[in-house]
């Protein structure tokens, strides 16, 4: 039997074999999906962002923790997202220009999902126009700007610049995340909120759109 700790361990060394043999083990273990991702993987990977500033790990390692981390996702995340629930909105996700950063932004799209929202994950590096693009497309109620970076930040106030501009600001609530974020940053880009994580931002989303 796996232990959170045994996973976070994996997560951290990259080794995709144990990550997932250790997700399913835990599934089966009858562990809960939110504590798998909480006290596994984000608590590896928590560790692996610690060495990589202390510069005791490097970017090819830190990918393949990234690597193992995803995979461990696509085993939890039909667990957590299949709830049979009526959709509570729909929100589109995405991580701005320049910035390829995506782990953190899946695991709020997935909160999302298993909080009963329909969500449409537009990837990495979306710049202004595929933003404003994706609105026309799927008439979202909530547009959620990604940034790990940064040199990424401004992007964020230029999608909501270019927003504003086509006049969509009053079809769609803004809500920004990423660690350099902070609330003040939000405020000052005119945004409708930020989340420091992905359970936080599932609230943030409710309370926007008064759901219960
Ligand atoms: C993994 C990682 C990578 C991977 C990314 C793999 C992937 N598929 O995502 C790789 C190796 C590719 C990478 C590359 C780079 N990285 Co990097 N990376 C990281 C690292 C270690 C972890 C990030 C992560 O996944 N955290 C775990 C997740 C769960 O947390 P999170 O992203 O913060 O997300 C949570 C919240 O922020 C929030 N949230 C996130 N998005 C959103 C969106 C909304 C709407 C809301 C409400 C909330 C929300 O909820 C999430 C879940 O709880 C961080 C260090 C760190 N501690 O952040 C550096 C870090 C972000 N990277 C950094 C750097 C410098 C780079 C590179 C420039 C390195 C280089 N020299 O090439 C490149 C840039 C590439 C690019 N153009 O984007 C710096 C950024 C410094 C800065 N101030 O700008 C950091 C901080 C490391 C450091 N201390 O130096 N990186």
């Amino acid at each position: 039997m796996a232990s959170f700790q045994e996973l976070a361990q994996y997560v951290i060394t990259g080794q995709f074999d144990q990550v997932k043999s250790a997700t399913k083990s835990l599934i089966e273990d009858g562990k809960s999906p939110v504590d798998i991702i909480n006290q596994g993987l984000i608590a590896g990977m928590n560790v692996v962002g610690a060495r990589f500033k202390a510069c005791d790990m490097f970017v090819p390692e830190v990918l393949m923790s990234a690597k193992t981390m995803s995979a461990a996702m696509e085993i939890v995340k039909p667990l957590i997202a299949d709830a049979d629930m009526p959709s509570s909105g729909k929100i589109l996700i995405g991580t701005v220009k320049g910035d390829l950063h995506d782990i953190g932004k899946n695991l709020v799209a997935m909160m999302l999902e298993s909080a009963g929202f329909t969500v449409v994950n537009l990837g990495i590096d979306i710049d202004p126009e595929q933003f404003l693009d994706a609105i026309d497309e799927h008439e979202p109620d909530i547009v959620g700007l990604s940034a790990l970076l940064t040199t990424t930040m401004p992007f964020m106030k230029e999608t909501i610049d270019l927003i504003v501009e086509e006049g969509l600001r009053d079809k769609v609530k803004i809500v920004v995340g990423g660690a350099p974020i902070s609330q003040e940053f939000a405020d000052l880009i005119g945004a409708d909120g930020f989340a420091p994580d992905a359970a936080a931002a599932t609230d943030l989303c409710r309370e926007l759109l008064s759901v219960k």
